[in-house]
């Protein structure tokens, strides 16, 4: 009898210690029905399972714990453990955070998967020493024009108020002689009511979520480039993890990536077929729109690898092989 009180308390000790519990929050920044969103639920879902509910992973959606610009920074310093960031916003900080934001470097699935690829190592070693490590990334569908207008050349763009969300976006507005003005995902919809903007680029996700069908009446289905969603975290609370902890989130994480990439492809063709039914017209751009806007990704790869230096060339280099 007192063999088994004593036997009872250790298995209670064990067990309380087993179920010692680690909070975690993941800040994002585009609305939770959007497929990045509703993937990271699924993620920290996964995680509590496998974990047995010893790390509780909550996703804040929609820039409502940081904004999209300021996610990256909170993890590094331990504000949030974990976050999701749009790749691009941080070109200016390394070139390298912005190779997938180059006009028709990569402009299909298996393009940026490959792309992704190449990349990969050199955004490990990148968050690596800025005290962090990539989980996984996703790839938005592939990017296009938003306009008022039908547009024939991008000479037609001229003078017109843009929308960038990085600054390769904005870069393009200068090429083509638009007006930029930096808006992140959380902000479009008022920007497009009250007028601040009056065309941008991005995925026909973008334009479902912000009802861009309720302002502009074009989608110029260019397939530009495909930009990505990374999921990162805080090195310091990741190696506070035990062990099988570590191991949960990791397949949750190559899973998660998977299943992001998966949605993203049927997302592209779901969310172009709800522009329409919502009265807009989805456009295969003109073949001089097409040369124009070529020939500006052309400007900006120059321009990247002279910034990116041997590194983004040997990262092109290997991409294209
Ligand atoms: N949507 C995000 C980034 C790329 C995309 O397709 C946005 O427009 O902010």
């Amino acid at each position: 009898m007192k063999f088994k009180l004593a036997l009872m308390a250790a298995v209670l000790s064990v067990g309380s210690a087993a179920s010692a519990q680690t909070k975690w929050d993941l800040p994002a920044a585009y609305p939770a029905t959007n497929f990045h969103s509703e993937n990271l639920v699924q993620f920290a879902n996964d995680v509590d399972k496998a974990s047995g509910g010893k790390l509780k992973i909550t996703v804040h959606a929609n820039a409502s714990l940081f904004k999209a610009p300021e996610i990256k920074r909170a993890v590094q310093g331990g504000q949030a453990q974990a976050g999701e960031i749009l790749l691009v916003n941080f070109q200016n900080e390394s070139q390298l955070f912005g190779a997938d934001g180059l006009p028709f470097l990569a402009d299909s699935y298996d393009s940026a998967m490959k792309l992704y690829q190449a990349q990969k190592p050199l955004l490990e070693k990148k968050l690596g020493e800025q005290g962090m490590s990539l989980l996984y990334a996703v790839a938005w569908p592939p990017q296009g024009i938003y306009a008022k207008k039908q547009l024939n050349a991008a000479a037609d763009l001229k003078g017109v108020k843009w929308r960038a969300y990085s600054p390769a976006t904005a870069r393009i507005a200068e090429l083509v002689g638009a007006q930029p003005v930096t808006i992140q995902a959380s902000e479009l919809s008022q920007a497009l009511a009250t007028g601040v903007v009056e065309s941008y680029m991005s995925s026909g996700s973008t334009g479902v979520d912000s009802k861009t069908y309720e302002h502009l009446k074009f989608f110029f289905d260019t397939q530009a480039w495909l930009p990505k969603n990374a999921v990162i975290v805080n090195k310091a609370a990741f190696d506070a993890l035990d062990a099988a902890t570590k191991q949960a989130v990791l397949k949750a994480a190559a899973d998660a990536e998977v299943r992001g990439w998966a949605a993203s492809k049927r997302v592209n063709t779901a969310s172009l077929d709800t522009l329409k039914a919502n009265g807009m017209a989805i456009v295969t751009p003109s073949p001089a729109l097409k040369s124009d806007m070529k020939k500006v990704g052309d400007v900006m790869l120059k321009e990247w690898l002279d910034k990116a230096g041997p590194e983004g060339q040997a990262m092109v280099d290997a991409y294209r092989k």
